[in-house]
């Protein structure tokens, strides 16, 4: 005889309130690792799940990979056994909550790649029972817990509301950021019905300190879009402004602080050498994907994903023409890029447009080298670079080009010792100098 919607609902409240829920977090990065955390933190018991059996054992002897998950931090919950992490599925069965955090990559045809989430589903699906919540958190398009995830999950005999609950909730995590993180960032989350958003608020609110319960899944999922989509745009905006200025000799960068000092209805973005990292130039392709099925063309994003992608272009040009009135080819030139990163102060080099600009001077037959204190090695287009000693390298260099603007670049050295540079980022702002050529 099965125990009634209410009952199910009830024995799940319970479990969460009094921390005795066995909480599953499947994927274990940048996302999953500091969620686990947190419920771990919490006082509840956690499982983390991932497919890579080296990050499994590397967790397990309390030794972390993720920069915003401290050592010190993990090593105490690993030993008092209220973390463990297991590539085995099926303790999927012993569980009462499952976290999906798994990746969302683009295919090379700008289409989404849900291979991470099928896969998890499926293996999720093995092992299901009645009375869990699972909350998917990957960045996805609206529809995908509706439309994909639960019909992996409801069957004849459990009924999602009634004898399981299914949500979705965006990750908001930042890496590196000083002064947000997973237990302060306020956490959107929606169900599929309202029982499924309650259980789901109820969740969150054990560990973290700011719940934003939503009325569904797909409004929750479009709350991430909106969120990144808003970013990609307007980088697109000021990237397109940059263009603008460039051909009418005006200072973008005078123009945009002095905007900036409306104390309303205004907020700043930055030119830059384009748009990397694996959410703002992934995301919203996410969202224009599915509503071409709809029948809209979402138009901002295409543009803007246009005008971002020219970007290096832009600055291999803007460097050809540096060169140019120094008389010299980019051919045979030696070049030498100031960061590669996507963004400063970070080791990634996902869709880092240092790599396209990198390839496109190298097309062009100059000899790039780079310097960048978080990321030793790149390897790209079938061959590798290594990051090189960056004070012999910018003396010697016919063109220094800052692409990423670490805050431990002696740019007074460089300016003092290259000679000539292009900024892509404004890092010389302070220094004025006819062989600073400027975005
Ligand atoms: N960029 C510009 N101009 C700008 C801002 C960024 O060219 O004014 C470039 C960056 O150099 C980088 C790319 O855009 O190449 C993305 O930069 P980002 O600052 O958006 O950093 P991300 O990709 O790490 O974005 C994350 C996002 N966080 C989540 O999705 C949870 C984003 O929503 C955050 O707003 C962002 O971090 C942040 O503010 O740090």
């Amino acid at each position: 005889m099965q125990t009634s919607a209410a009952t199910v609902a009830e024995i799940l409240a319970e479990k969460i309130t009094n921390r005795t829920a066995r909480v599953g977090i499947i994927g274990l990065g940048y996302v999953g690792l500091p969620l686990a955390m947190a419920f771990a933190k919490a006082g509840f018991s956690v499982i983390g799940i991932d497919v890579q059996e080296s990050k499994v054992a590397q967790l397990n002897r309390g030794e972390s990979y993720i920069q915003d998950v401290p050592g010190d931090i993990l090593r105490p919950l690993v030993e008092s056994k209220k973390f463990q992490a297991t590539t085995d599925f099926s303790v999927v069965g012993t569980l009462d909550t499952i976290n999906i955090a798994v990746p969302t990559p683009l295919r090379k045809t700008k289409d989404p790649d849900m291979s991470f989430i099928v896969s998890a589903c499926q293996e999720t699906a093995k092992h299901f029972g009645p009375g869990k919540l699972v909350i998917l958190e990957s960045t996805t398009y609206p529809g995908t817990t509706d439309e994909l995830v639960l019909p992996m999950l409801e069957t004849p005999r459990m009924k999602v509301g009634e004898q399981f609950f299914l949500c979705f909730s965006p990750e908001r995590v930042d890496p590196g950021n000083p002064n947000f993180n997973t237990l302060n960032i306020p956490k959107v989350v929606g169900g599929i019905t309202p029982a499924c958003t309650k259980l789901g608020a109820l969740f969150y609110s054990q560990a973290l300190e700011n719940v934003v319960p939503v009325s569904s899944t797909s409004v929750a999922e479009m709350v991430k879009l909106l969120e990144n989509t808003f970013r990609m745009i307007n980088i697109g905006l000021v990237n397109e402004m940059a263009l603008m200025c460039d051909r009418m000799g005006i200072n973008v960068w005078e123009v945009i602080d002095a905007a900036a000092t409306k104390p309303f209805g205004f907020m700043p973005f930055y030119p830059g050498p384009g748009l990397g990292g694996h959410c703002i130039p992934i995301d919203p392709f996410y969202l224009s994907w599915k509503t071409k099925q709809a029948g809209i063309e979402a138009r901002f994003i295409e543009l803007a994903g246009y005008i971002n992608g020219q970007m290096p272009h832009f600055v291999v040009d803007k460097i050809q023409n540096a060169l140019n009135e120094h008389r010299k080819p980019v051919k045979g030139s030696h070049i030498h890029i100031l960061g590669v990163a996507y963004k400063r102060e970070i080791d990634d080099v996902r869709e880092s447009p240092a790599l396209d600009i990198i390839l496109l001077l190298e097309r062009r037959g100059a000899r790039v080298t780079y310097s960048d204190p978080y990321v030793p090695k790149i390897r790209l287009d079938g061959h590798e670079l290594f990051s090189e000693d960056g004070g012999a390298m910018v003396a010697e260099a016919d063109c220094v080009v800052v692409v990423t603007d670490h805050a431990s670049f002696d740019y007074a050295g460089i300016a003092a010792s290259a000679k000539l540079i292009v900024d892509t980022r404004n890092a010389f702002k302070n220094h004025a100098s006819a062989k600073i050529v400027r975005l």
